[in-house]
């Protein structure tokens, strides 16, 4: 139960380094709209607010989170990003749908980003029911779409930091 113990929106601002030079996409899901619209704006003004410029923020829209990997791909291929989020609710219902859409999302964004050699950011929420969703997209446990958004701003550093010979550990 890691995150009934940890607000996800909990992070050392002072930590992150600037989104400024850097270029981003976002993929959304629309189902379960309620809770992924709440975790894109949270992800969008995360971005913002650490520097990313609107210009250099790439949004795409896909049924389901299922189609999440393609449409990345897609964005990836269609703009230059050095990060892509991706944002997705997938609750868990009498079946085990669940449990085949969670799996091929996974696998197909960490294919992703081996074959591309840049982060593609698993930002989907794997419930058990809608209030546990609602705690992570605002609620008291914070709002993944923030976490998301501070691992794609850090993962778009660490690959430039390499670039430019400065990387370093910081704790
Ligand atoms: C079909 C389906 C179901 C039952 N549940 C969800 C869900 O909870 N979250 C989600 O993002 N998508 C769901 N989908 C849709 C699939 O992701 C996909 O869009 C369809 O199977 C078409 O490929």
């Amino acid at each position: 139960m890691a995150s009934a113990l940890k607000n996800l929106s909990d992070y050392d601002e002072s930590t992150i380094p600037s989104a400024e030079d850097a270029s981003f996409g976002i993929v959304v899901s629309e189902w379960n709209a309620r809770i992924t619209h709440a975790l894109y704006e949270a992800c969008y003004d995360t971005l913002l607010k650490h520097g990313a410029k609107e210009d250099n923020i790439h949004v795409a829209q896909v049924p389901g989170s299922f189609e999440l990997p393609a449409g990345a791909k897609m964005l990836a291929d269609e703009y230059k990003v050095d990060a892509v989020v991706c944002i997705g609710c997938v609750i868990k219902g009498e079946t085990s749908h669940n449990e085949y859409i969670n799996y091929a999302v996974a696998n197909g964004l960490a294919n992703l980003s081996m074959v591309y050699g840049k982060p593609f950011v698993f930002g989907v929420l794997t419930p058990d029911t809608e209030e546990q969703a609602l705690d992570r997209a605002g609620g008291k446990h914070g709002n993944k779409g923030v976490e998301a958004a501070v691992t794609a701003i850090r993962m778009a550093h660490l690959k430039k930091s390499f670039k430019s010979g400065k990387s370093k550990i910081g704790f």
